[in-house]
């Protein structure tokens, strides 16, 4: 194979979404050997090379054709396609991964009442995603002014240089901290695997496709669990009712109980506490969620 016949993937060099990518490709069969300068990794068994950067730049470096696909939060891509203007393919996003959850927001001062984002009419609104910011207040017919920071947006309004902020929220804390309360989401955000709109209709376009397809595997085994339970024949239908959805469960009789049944099922997503309390009030016991390692169907 000559060497642009291997895949490339973008990822991000060292923040929140280096570790758990890492892991996934993994978990698709995917190994690298770091390099010295850790900015290129060689694929070990597959075709399948990484490059390592900010994640700032990996929109860009796909549009580029430097890379196939990359590892990238939606709010960096989705700011990428209104404001990155290089003449490149468009980009897709292919698959959402699960991870890197966060949400952009518009979030005020704690004290001011936030109804709709009229009110944010003549205001500065401090960001890193002008792009975003902006088509969101176009949309709304609100006239505000975007000013553009690099980095720490949450102390503009205490520095008085903006009135409000847009920001990335996960747990809220940023913003208690500096006084301020989220007011408005415009994007949920999570990473995600981008790549050009079409395949390459070349070997590389192959491998995209098994990987792909590797991906779904990983992605649907690991939202699975395996949900045992012992009910009554009497409350197996409230029972069934309730469960999180899945395949028809397996029922299994219990060995000198003819009254009871053992049953399990495969649940798609987490099962919650609160799920768990409502099955048992419907007539369950002995209840286990399981992690799901590897699935054949
Ligand atoms: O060096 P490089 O440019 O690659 O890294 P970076 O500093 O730009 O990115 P990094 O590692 O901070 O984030 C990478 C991606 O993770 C983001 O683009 C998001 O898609 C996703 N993500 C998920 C987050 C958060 N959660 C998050 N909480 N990115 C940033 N934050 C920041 C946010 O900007 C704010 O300052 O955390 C603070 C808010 O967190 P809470 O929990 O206090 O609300
Ligand atoms: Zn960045």
């Amino acid at each position: 194979m000559k060497p642009r016949d291997r895949l490339r993937i973008a990822m991000q060099k060292s923040g929140r979404l280096t570790e758990p990518a890492l892991e996934l490709l993994n978990r698709c069969g995917l190994t690298f050997r770091q390099s010295r300068d850790k900015l290129f990794c060689f694929g070990e068994g597959e075709p399948v090379d990484l490059l390592l950067v900010r994640d700032d730049d990996i929109p860009g470096l796909i549009a580029q054709g430097v890379c196939d696909l990359g590892i990238v939060g939606r709010n960096v891509l989705n700011e990428y396609r209104l404001t990155g203007g290089l003449a490149g393919p468009a980009l897709a996003e292919w698959r959402p991964l699960g991870f890197g959850r966060c949400r952009l927001s518009v979030a005020v001062p704690q004290e001011l009442d936030y109804r709709d984002a009229s009110q944010l009419q003549g205001q500065r609104i401090a960001t890193s995603y002008p792009g975003l910011l902006g088509e969101w207040l176009r949309e709304r017919g609100v006239d505000a002014s975007v000013v553009t920071l690099a980095g720490s947006v949450e102390i503009a309004p205490r520095l008085g240089t903006a009135d409000a902020i847009c920001d990335l929220v996960q747990s809220g804390g940023t913003l208690v901290a500096n006084q301020l309360r989220e007011a408005d989401v415009l994007l949920e955000s999570e990473a995600v695997l981008a790549g050009p709109q079409a395949l390459p209709s070349d070997e590389r376009g192959d491998m995209i496709e098994l990987l792909l397809k590797r991906l779904d595997g990983v992605i649907q085994v690991r939202e699975s669990r395996l949900l045992l339970l012992q009910t009554s024949r009497g409350a197996l239908d409230a029972v069934i009712r309730l469960l999180p959805g899945g395949p028809q469960p397996t029922l299994l009789p219990v060995a000198g109980q003819p009254d009871q049944l053992m049953l399990q099922a495969l649940c798609a997503g987490e099962v919650s506490w609160r799920q768990l309390e409502e099955i048992k009030k419907a007539g369950a016991r002995e209840m286990f969620v399981l992690p799901v390692e590897k699935m054949l169907a």
